[in-house]
Order: C-alpha cells, then sequence, then structure tokens
C-alpha cells in the first residue's frame, strides 16, 4: 500500500476512536481533507530577510506588502482562487472580507481596524498558475523588537499544543546567525518526525547585496550558500541552502515599460558619472545628473530595483539587451529564482505526499498524546509501524544521518548514496545520474548496476553495522527504480 493510503486509512481510524473529543477529531479531519489540497509552504525568517519579496518573486505579482504596514505583522496565506478576495479570520470569531486595493500594481490590504494582534492570519485567493500546486504562507518577521509579533510566527511555526500548519518551510537568512540556528532548531523538535530536515530548505536572501553592489555579487553569493549547504549545523536542520536575490526576481517578473525607459536613459551617461552616482543610495537620489530623471523617479527605480539592480540594468542595456522583456528574462535569471524554483519542485513538489504524511502523522501524534486512551493503543502501534516501516521515510532519515556524517561512507559513495536515495530528486533519471530522456534500457542496466555494487556492500564482512543497514536501504530504493521502469 502506498504512504499516503496507509495514512489516510489510519487517519480514519482514528477519528473513529476520537468521534467523542470535538477538538480531535476536528484536528485529525483537517489532516484528511488536507491531502487533497495545494502544499502549504510557509515562508520565515528574521525581519526585513526579504520574505514577502521573495513570495512575489515567486508569483510574479506583487500581492504581498513589503511596506512597514500592519499587514506584514499577521500570518497570510495566498492560495490560488477563481476571483481576488482577501478573508480576515479573528483571532475566536466569524471570518469576514476585507476589501481590496490595488495601487501601481500591488496589493494592498487594509485591515478595517482590527488591530494585528487580534488576527489569526488573512487568507488572501489570487487567481495564479503559480498557486495552484502550493499555497504560500507569509510569516511576520521573528526576533523582532515586537515580541508579539515573532511569538505569532513561533506559534504558527511551531506549535506546542497545536498540529503544525505548514507542511514545509522556505527559511530565510541574510547571513547565518547563531539565532537562524536555533529558530531552525526549535521546529524540528517534535516528535515523530525528528531527525528530518526534509520539510526545510534554507535561502540566502537579498543575495544582491553581498558583495556590496558590485556585479559579482550573486557569485559570491552563490559562494557562500555553497559554503552553509557543507557546514555540519545546518545540514542537520535543512535540505539545501540557495542564494537569491529577491527583489531583482521580482521586479524582473513585473518590469513595467517606463521602468525599461527609466534605465535606458541612466545607460546614456557616461560612465564615470554613473559610478559616481551609484556609489550609495543617498548620492543616487539626491545628486545632481545630466540624466533626464527627476529625484523622485530615481528614488521609485532604487525602491524596484535596489543599487545592484539599477547598475545591472544599466549595464546590459549597454551591452546590447535591448528590449524590456528581454532585460526582465535576464535579471530574473541572474536572481537565482529558477535554481529556488527548482529547489522546491524537487525537494517539496515531488515530495508531496511525504509531506503531507508526515503533516498527518505529527498531528496524529500530538493526539495520541494529549488524549491517551486505552483503545487508542492499536493507533500508537500503527502509527510506530508506518513510520519505521515505510521506505520513503527509512530513505529520508538514512539521507540525512548520510548527508550529517552519522554514516560514515567515503566521499564518492556518499554522493551515490544520497543521489540513489532521492537528494537530486525522487525521479528516476535523477536518482541514477542519467540524462531525463535515457532509454529504458539505458536505465535498466544503471539500476541493475547499482543495485549489485549496494549488495555488495551490504555483504561486505568489513562493513560496520550502521554501513550495513544503509546498504540495505539503498537496495531497496534501487528495487524501487527498477519497478518503475516500462519493461
Ligand atoms: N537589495 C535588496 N533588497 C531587498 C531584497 N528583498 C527585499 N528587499 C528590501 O528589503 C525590505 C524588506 O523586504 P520585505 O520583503 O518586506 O521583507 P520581509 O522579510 O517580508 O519583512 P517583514 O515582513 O517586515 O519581516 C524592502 O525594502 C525590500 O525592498 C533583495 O533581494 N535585495
Ligand atoms: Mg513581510
Amino acid at each position: 500500500m502506498n504512504l499516503g493510503n496507509a495514512v489516510r486509512g489510519l487517519l480514519r481510524q482514528a477519528i473513529e476512536v476520537y468521534s467523542d473529543s470535538p477538538q480531535a477529531n476536528g484536528w485529525l479531519r483537517m489532516h484528511l481533507s488536507r491531502f487533497d489540497e495545494p502544499l502549504r509552504v510557509a515562508i520565515a525568517g528574521k525581519v526585513k530577510a526579504g520574505k514577502s519579496t521573495l513570495l512575489n518573486a515567486l508569483v510574479g505579482e506583487e500581492i504581498a506588502p513589503t511596506d512597514a504596514g500592519e499587514c506584514t505583522r499577521v500570518v497570510t496565506w495566498y492560495q490560488d482562487g477563481n476571483a481576488p478576495r482577501v478573508m480576515l479570520h479573528p483571532r475566536g470569531g466569524q471570518p469576514h472580507q476585507l476589501r481590496i486595493h490595488r495601487e501601481d500594481g500591488a496589493l494592498s490590504i487594509d485591515l478595517a481596524g482590527t488591530p494585528a494582534n487580534q488576527v489569526d492570519r488573512l487568507v488572501v485567493d489570487w487567481p495564479s498558475q503559480s498557486l495552484r500546486g502550493t499555497t504560500l504562507i507569509d510569516t511576520p518577521g521573528i526576533d523582532s523588537l515586537s515580541t508579539d509579533v515573532s511569538a505569532r510566527s513561533h506559534q504558527f511555526l511551531a506549535p506546542e499544543d497545536a498540529p503544525t500548519q505548514a507542511d514545509a518551510v522556505v527559511y530565510l537568512m541574510r547571513h547565518l546567525h547563531s539565532g537562524d540556528v536555533r529558530f531552525l532548531e526549535s521546529f524540528h523538535d517534535q516528535g515523530v518526525a525528528r531527525a528530518t530536515a526534509v520539510n526545510t530548505i534554507a535561502v540566502l536572501s537579498r543575495a544582491d547585496e553581498i558583495g556590496v553592489g558590485r556585479l559579482d555579487a550573486l557569485m559570491s553569493a552563490k559562494r557562500i550558500a555553497s559554503r552553509y549547504r557543507s557546514d555540519d549545523k545546518l545540514r542537520d536542520l535543512c535540505q539545501t541552502v540557495v542564494a537569491v536575490a529577491g527583489l531583482l526576481a521580482q521586479t524582473g517578473r513585473t518590469m513595467r515599460q517606463a521602468e525599461f525607459a527609466a534605465l535606458t536613459e541612466l545607460s546614456t551617461l557616461e560612465r564615470e558619472e554613473m559610478d559616481g552616482l551609484l556609489l550609495s543610495a543617498d548620492r543616487f537620489v539626491k545628486a545632481d545628473t545630466n540624466a533626464n530623471l527627476n529625484s523622485e523617479a530615481r528614488a521609485a527605480l532604487l525602491g524596484r530595483f535596489g543599487l545592484f539592480g539599477v547598475r545591472l540594468g544599466v549595464t546590459l542595456i549597454r551591452q546590447g539587451v535591448n528590449d524590456p522583456s528581454k532585460l526582465s528574462a535576464e535579471l530574473v535569471r541572474r536572481s537565482g529564482l529558477d535554481d529556488l524554483r527548482e529547489v522546491l519542485n524537487i525537494q517539496f513538489s515531488e515530495r508531496r505526499d511525504l509531506l503531507k504524511a508526515r503533516s498527518a502523522l505529527l498531528a496524529l501524534d500530538l493526539v495520541l498524546h494529549r488524549e491517551p486512551r486505552p483503545h487508542a493503543q492499536q493507533l500508537s502501534i500503527e502509527l510506530e509501524r508506518i513510520m519505521s516501516g515505510a521506505h520513503e521515510f527509512n530513505e529520508l532519515r538514512l539521507l540525512t544521518a548520510v548527508r550529517s556524517g552519522a554514516v560514515k561512507m567515503p566521499d564518492d559513495v556518499r554522493t551515490e548514496a544520497e543521489r540513489l536515495l532521492g537528494g537530486d530528486g525522487g525521479a528516476t533519471a535523477a536518482r541514477l545520474g542519467l540524462d531525463p530522456n535515457a532509454d529504458p534500457r539505458e536505465t535498466q542496466a544503471a539500476a541493475l548496476e547499482a543495485l549489485s555494487r549496494w549488495r555488495r556492500r551490504a555483504e561486505n564482512p568489513l562493513s560496520s553495522r550502521a554501513q550495513t543497514d544503509a546498504a540495505r536501504v539503498v537496495m531497496r530504493s534501487c528495487e524501487g527504480i527498477l519497478a518503475t521502469i516500462p519493461r
């Protein structure tokens, strides 16, 4: 039986056992219906890490507010819907609809007098292809001076007394900071899902700011991200780290003709004058210039592109990128957004069922602990059986162990193990390291070879117990791969 069906079955049994407890029943039913809903991905991180901007970049529209307004202080869900609509769910009480304003393409939401601390969440319906398979959840910045706001994020991401709402987390950080590590740890210490960093990826955000505006800033950011990927602490806490310049991506995806014209105007300046203007944000807005752009227009450009984006845009236009759609495509390409999307796809979308199952089992585990009762014992046994028996969970546990160095292997063996276990993606070709168009014969030969290699490792008398167990799990993955190849 596949994992999703096994967990669904278990939830149905639990709903019967807990039919007399409204709260437990409600939670379990909610998780059962969540299986058929889009994956819920929360975007988290410190204040001003660039969360809302990144959300906009992923959707390709300015729907999440990035100013200092009240709305940045509440958890906000963005889900696909037939027509734009915003619902305010107060803490206790019935949800009600809010009015939507659009200014200069950006959505603005007015809480209509409800104080932010009385709002449980806002739910924005927005027709968008990008939201079809994934609901994105913007969370208020953590570690802020306003501990109240910070607490709301914690309560949402790592609740102590209720099931988690998000299936997966994208965690933004500008530099790795001990506060980030503590926060990441706080939502990994939970019961049955312990030791699986499976549902978290980290983003080195605002990547353009890393090289103080130099054109190779994004290359430096990528190097730092790859260093973080091999950091022992982080490897335990997230699947991977990618560098993204969210502002560049957001503006690239929503660029207007007038902005292209303004950059084109700047590109006519002598290089020396341009370099002078770009020395600081203040200079850029206030200095006298030969360009036909007043301070206000320059300030607007700066807000949309950042100093780095202005420099890059002007440089690209000078190099001959002469139409807005080419420029916006190039900005997006350089921003790292596509890398992030690919990682989201491999780590989250392809593991959708597994992540949903994980959320549901966490909820069931919580119910079993909070409301223990004699005839729930069978449920505990079954929960344990799924957790330890389902190959998908074994793969993930091993992947985490291999990555963190808990199971010792030579580097090349480790790389192969990670790949076969689905670390680079769950598709057959990705696991075997083949071209996605490889023919079935080649695919089968590669899978058989991998299987016999890992069988030899499992049977090697010099292997430790942990290595033997690990090799058996990888063998099982190879068998799974073989089963997917058409004859
Ligand atoms: N240069 C640069 N600025 C960025 C980037 N991402 C966001 N910003 C700017 O940083 C400020 C905060 O961005 P937001 O997206 O609102 O950050 P946030 O994490 O949602 O902030 P809070 O919700 O208030 O915690 C805004 O002025 C953005 O324009 C980026 O990639 N590069
Ligand atoms: Mg925000």
